[in-house]
């Protein structure tokens, strides 16, 4: 190991400083690794324009980066499973592990969680990184870093899947092509679905979407949530038993409320306004489960799985590459729309 631990440091609003951190040292149970891949979520777009992402502001330093996976350099006491040279994919959100939701496998809920890059939490664009064992996933030698990096964004495709029960003949709307849309589109037809329409304004991202597999795509062009619903209808020759919003968009969440089938799922990944309006009484008598998600628990397994049997190709959404002292250039083509960017990786080891 040698040469410093350069991090890419988020000040305050559009204040990102590269700046030598402490090496870190592993302690019980921790590996320290060499960061190789590490994904631009929209979150760190949010932090870096605003300082804020939900309930959170960043009110001290903070290593920007929560979609990664690297090298390990150096094991802490305690640490059986893995080795210096073995490549890990990073789980990001690491909980109390003593809670009555720790113990109950809600470990994503729990209130003590320390997740990369949510202040006052540290993620890892940077150099060298010390996280626990046990929420470092081995690579096999077939999965690069970048598929390692994708893991997390696939794990949030999978816990959606998982929360909106799709299985073999399921009908999944997706609204918002992005790379967790795209994602979860993928996997919702690797568990068993029918049909998957997506509907998001980029005609790019349904371009995307389509050439990976969506059944369907609707390009949305009209501020009416019925009428979307009605050309859903349509356009899949049915309703859809599971809706998934990940657009973040309130108008997606009132569109799946009216097209989702009476009985089925709405599952919300996407955040939008605080107090969104919904056509409330419909999805009262529809009976629609309307499901809430925060990150996922459980879910690397299954996305690593995934990537390593080939079922699902996470490589095909990295549209750029840049290495760590480019972040801010990475930061402004992950949120042009001009630059058509999917996901945007960091490499920290160049
Ligand atoms: O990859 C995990 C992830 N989760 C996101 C957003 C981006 N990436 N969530 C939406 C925002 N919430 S939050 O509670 N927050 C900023 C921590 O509003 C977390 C889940
Ligand atoms: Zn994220």
């Amino acid at each position: 190991m040698s040469g410093d631990n350069l991090a890419a440091v988020l000040h305050g609003p559009l204040d990102v400083r590269f700046e030598k951190i402490p090496i870190p040292e592993p302690s019980h149970n921790e590996v320290m690794l060499c960061m190789g891949s590490v994904g631009i979520c929209g979150s760190d777009i949010k932090y870096w324009q605003t300082g804020k992402c939900g309930r959170f502001t960043v009110e001290a330093p903070m290593v920007m980066g929560h979609e990664a996976a690297g090298t390990v350099v150096k094991v802490g006491p305690g640490v059986h499973d893995l080795k210096a040279g073995d490549r890990v994919a990073v789980e990001p959100g690491v909980p109390c592990r003593t809670c009555h939701l720790c113990k109950t496998g809600k470990y994503n809920l729990c209130k003590d969680v320390s997740f990369c890059a949510t202040p006052p939490d540290d993620g890892n664009m940077c150099k060298f990184y010390k996280h626990p064992a046990d929420f470092c996933f081995k690579l096999p030698d077939k999965v690069s870093l970048d598929e390692g990096a994708m893991l997390e964004p696939l794990a949030v495709a999978v816990y959606s899947c998982k929360r909106g029960e799709v299985g073999p003949g399921s009908h999944v709307l997706i609204c918002g092509a992005g790379p967790v849309g795209i994602l979860a589109m993928m996997v919702a037809k690797q568990m068993g679905a029918t049909s998957v329409l997506l509907t998001d304004i980029s005609e790019n991202r349904l371009a995307v979407a389509k050439s990976l597999g969506a059944s369907h795509v609707i390009k949305v062009s009209t501020d009416d949530p019925k009428e979307l619903a009605n050309q859903i209808e349509a356009t899949m020759g049915c309703q859809p038993n599971v809706s998934i919003e990940c657009s973040a968009v309130d108008f997606s969440f009132r569109t799946a409320i009216y097209a989702t089938y009476p009985g089925g799922s709405i599952v919300m990944v996407g955040r939008g306004s605080f107090d969104v309006t919904i056509p409330y009484t419909i999805a009262a008598t529809k009976e629609v489960d309307i499901k809430g998600i925060f990150r996922y628990a459980n879910c690397y397994p299954a996305a690593l799985e995934f990537v390593s049997s080939g079922a699902v190709d996470v490589k095909s959404l990295i549209t750029h590459h840049f290495p760590l002292l480019d972040t801010v250039e990475a930061f402004k083509t992950a949120k042009s729309p001009d630059s058509n960017a999917m996901k945007v990786i960091i490499h920290c080891d160049q």
